[in-house]
């Protein structure tokens, strides 16, 4: 009795809520769904994978970070908001959206020459400009721009050619082109006033389910900034996902409560320390996602091999962009550091594909005894000589800070082998106690950035 007056009462609040077009959202909020049966088999792939490849390509790739003569702070991608741009005069950047060297062949060979296996490109970010020609909004690069192909088919067809998985980024919420979706005050006024479930109906929505029928498979789904989304809101978009392509992955930030089939760290920010569940840490070459002129402070594929040991080392994807350019080129630094990487992958790739988090915990650093941090805390210090990663009977020690006498925390296995990936005949020198391993290796290290050390452990 009381569940059917419950119903009924929020079936009137719904009523209500619907026919005021600015009123907030019905309550009781639907719950996010079932993490369905398929969810296993879903995230195979990407446990196994490791590392992708993400591309922030649109019209603030023409903007190139400068606006009317000025150079414009933080990501580039963001210009538009930053600036304050309006519409009428950002949609002017289309026609510099010439992608007159796009080449689909090109990126995704880059993704495979990185070692990564997987590629996710922004259809839509929060600008609301389609990077494909859709039949929803005419906002789109084939009606706007010079380039009439459709990149995000060629891309899905390169990357099916290479085994690399192929997922769409898109901005749910955020849409500064619309004046019902959520972030442009200067050209629309407060956001108040909006009809949020309208811009959901009409352009993100049915864009979404466009997306994910024209291009088969999309293997993972980032969604972005849930800005106004409630979890009826959130639920039509899983829904969609789940009905249309149900081996789809949703990542990323839909709604408010878990939609995600995995979580994503704040960006460029792995954890401190081993993290349990499946996870990804977003990351950028420079300091945008998108592309900027001026922003020429590049990892070296040291730091980024670097990184993406720690993250594996810690149970985590990594997820590294770049941000190509209007003419569709991918920065000549980009391409350095991730063949770099890339290099460093093809000898030490076993250590990294499908590995799981370390057998240690106690390597990733300290409390400092004398620096402190802002808070007046010891500063937590970082520590770079090693990292671990494991798979069934086998610990991967990644030696960043070359010795050659190293000691490791005990280990509970026995012990019965131990062989450098990067030179399988060079000696090495197995010590083991209940307290610790002791390890004499070559004076020089074999390989390249991090030299990976496999031991093997009695089943
Ligand atoms: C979002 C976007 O706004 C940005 O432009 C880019 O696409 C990036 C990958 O994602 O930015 C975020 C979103 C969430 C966090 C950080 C940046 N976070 O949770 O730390």
């Amino acid at each position: 009795m009381k569940t059917i007056l419950k119903s009924i009462l929020s079936g009137i609040v719904l009523v209500i809520s619907t026919s005021l077009p600015h009123a907030e959202p019905s309550k009781p909020e639907a719950s996010a769904p079932k993490r369905d049966s398929k969810q296993e088999t879903r995230l195979e792939w990407w446990r196994e994978a490791k590392f992708g490849l993400f591309i922030h390509w649109g019209l603030y790739s023409v903007a190139a970070g400068e606006y009317n003569g000025k150079l414009i702070p933080k990501t580039g991608e963001w210009i538009m908001w930053n600036a304050k741009i309006p519409f009428k005069e950002y949609e002017k950047f289309a026609t510099g959206l010439t992608a007159s060297k796009f080449d689909a062949d090109a990126w995704a060979q880059l993704a495979q020459d990185a070692g990564m296996k997987y590629l996710c490109i922004t259809a839509k970010h929060h600008d609301g400009f389609a990077m494909y020609p859709s039949k929803i909004s005419s906002y789109n690069l084939t009606e706007r721009s010079p380039f009439k192909r459709d990149p995000i088919e060629e891309l899905s067809a390169a990357c099916a050619k290479r085994g690399i998985k192929f997922c769409l980024y898109y901005s749910q919420a955020i849409d500064w082109e619309d004046r019902n979706g959520m972030g442009n005050t200067w050209d629309f006024g407060p956001e108040a006033g909006r009809n949020f479930d309208e811009y959901l109906e009409k352009k993100s929505l049915p864009q979404v389910k466009e997306i994910l029928t024209k291009y088969k498979p999309v293997s993972m789904i980032w969604f972005d900034l849930p800005r106004g989304m409630t979890k009826e809101r959130a639920n039509k978009f899983a829904e969609a996902v789940r009905q249309i392509q149900p081996d789809c992955i949703i990542s990323g930030r839909l709604g408010p409560g878990r939609y995600n089939d995995y979580d994503s760290t704040g960006d460029n920010s792995p954890p401190k320390e081993v993290r349990q569940g499946d996870w990804e840490t977003p990351a950028t070459l420079n300091h945008t996602w998108g592309y900027k002129k001026q922003d020429n402070d590049w990892k070296t594929p040291e730091q980024l091999t670097f990184w993406l040991v720690d993250i594996v080392s810690k149970g985590g994807n990594y997820l590294l962009n770049v941000g190509p350019t209007a003419e569709g080129v991918i920065p000549r630094q980009s391409v350095d550091a991730l063949r770099g990487v890339g290099r460093w992958m093809k000898v030490n790739g076993e250590a990294i594909y499908g590995a799981k988090a370390t057998a240690f915990g106690n390597e990733f650093g300290n409390p400092s005894d004398t620096e402190k941090d802002g808070r007046g805390k010891p500063k937590y210090q970082v520590n770079r000589d090693w990292r671990c990663t494991t798979k069934p009977g086998k610990i991967y020690i990644h030696i960043f800070n070359w010795k050659a006498k190293l000691e490791l925390p005990a280990v509970k296995e026995k012990i019965t082998g131990a062989q450098l990936l990067a030179d399988k005949s060079a000696k090495v020198e197995v010590h083991q106690t209940a307290t610790g391993v002791s390890l004499t290796l070559p004076e020089k290290a074999p390989g390249e950035i991090a030299s990976v050390l496999c031991l093997e452990l009695q089943k």
